[in-house]
């Protein structure tokens, strides 16, 4: 490539533009492990969330049901992770930006490439990092859905990122180890600034669902502890479009022999006590004592068979969650509830009266709220 004429190097783009001694490759790689391993985390506990949401048919009935809270913890490290690395891309980008200026801007057409690649790179991390971080504060400013876009920045990212680490792989070998620099107070300095804020957004975020920090959980956008009935509300009553509970509600359950129930016979049922928690995509967990009827009770007196899937419909009028599939095997699991109360009491409107779901490893998302019908759906 012909090089550009030296009287455009201007600003940024003049030799020695930039003197801190520490836009250099050792301090580069140690901010790029941190990242790096936040970053395969999040990628890693963002793709068991959506398969879990929103499982490809083959996929369905292999989910596990168990361990109860292993989507509280997966979630809940998605956001950590997340979080994390927002300190750290800023750490990182900081360390390595006097590279936008380099000159000449593309000395050959693979290493324009390179630098496209990048440019690729950073603008999904960054606009992951942002749309997840708007999403734990339920926050949706953008005309596209929130969970496609994240899933396919998600892969671009990660892929991005391989590929980087493939480029630089040589450069990367040859500053893994201590000894391959020299000790700089300034990296010193540097690394454990950047230490410090990654601690400091993890202690006053992961409160929302470690409930150990709680007490320290100061600017994520919910304490786990705080709501009606000792539990948040994800989504009220009002903001579902105010749902209203005709007065002879019924729980109508379609199979092969399909039936109703009021409340006052669902009551009479065998009653379970079970401690599950809601595990929201967008970030907080919180435990509660449910109780209420086993879902496969249900199945049983509508004469499906163990190993029937069922479709789960909500009274809401519309809403991305008003209907829900439920895979036999949670359906069969004695844990999962058509819940009446929680903690001890009726339910409040905000929480799904007159009755919800509620079972064991699955996303908030999934535990429905108000429900009116269940239909077996086969296996
Ligand atoms: N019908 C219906 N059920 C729903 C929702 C909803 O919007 N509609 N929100 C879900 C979400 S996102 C979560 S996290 C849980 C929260 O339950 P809670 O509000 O009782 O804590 O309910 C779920 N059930
Ligand atoms: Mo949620």
């Amino acid at each position: 490539m012909p090089s550009p004429p030296d009287a455009l190097r201007r600003g940024p783009f003049r030799a020695g533009a930039f003197t801190s001694v520490l836009h250099e490759p050792r301090t580069t790689v140690v901010v790029g492990r941190w990242l790096g391993g936040a970053l395969v985390v999040c990628f890693l506990t963002g793709l068991a969330s959506h398969l879990l949401q929103d499982p490809p048919s083959w996929l369905a009935g292999h989910l596990p049901s168990r361990p109860v809270n292993g989507y509280r913890v997966t979630q809940g490290l998605h956001v950590i992770s997340g979080l994390a690395a927002v300190p750290l891309v800023g750490a990182k980008l900081w360390a390595v930006y006097p590279r936008l200026f380099e000159w000449p801007p593309a000395r050959s057409v693979l290493h324009a490439l390179e630098r496209l690649g990048i440019a690729v790179l950073v603008a999904a991390t960054l606009l992951e990092l942002f749309t997840g971080l708007l999403n734990t504060l339920q926050w949706y400013p953008w005309p596209f859905p929130f969970r496609q876009t994240h899933f396919w920045l998600g892969w671009l990212a990660t892929g991005g990122l391989l590929i980087h680490l493939a480029v630089k792989a040589p450069l990367i070998a040859a500053n893994w180890w201590r000894r391959a620099a020299p000790a700089l107070a300034q990296r010193r300095a540097f690394l454990a600034t950047t230490t410090a804020a990654v601690g400091a957004v993890t202690l006053v975020t992961a409160g929302q669902s470690v409930p150990w920090l709680r007490a320290l959980d100061l600017l994520a956008p919910r304490r786990p502890d705080l709501g009606p009935q000792g539990l948040p509300v994800n989504r009220t009553a009002a903001q579902a479009g105010t749902v209203t509970v005709p007065a002879d509600w019924r729980l109508r359950v379609d199979g092969p022999r399909p039936y109703q129930l009021t409340l006052a016979e669902l009551g009479e049922l065998p009653q379970y006590e079970v401690e599950l928690p809601i595990s929201c995509v967008e970030g907080w967990s919180a435990a509660a004592r449910w109780t209420g009827v086993r879902v496969a009770d249900l199945l049983t007196r509508a004469g499906a068979p163990a190993g029937t899937g069922v479709r789960v419909t909500s009274l809401e009028a519309e809403g991305p969650y008003r209907v829900m599939e439920m895979p036999a095997q949670y359906v069969d699991d004695p844990l999962s509830l058509l819940a009446l109360r929680v903690n001890g009491e009726v339910l409040t409107a905000d929480h799904g009266y007159p009755a919800r779901i509620i079972a064991p490893n699955r996303p908030g998302v999934l535990q429905t709220k108000w429900v009116a019908r269940i239909e077996v759906i086969g296996r």
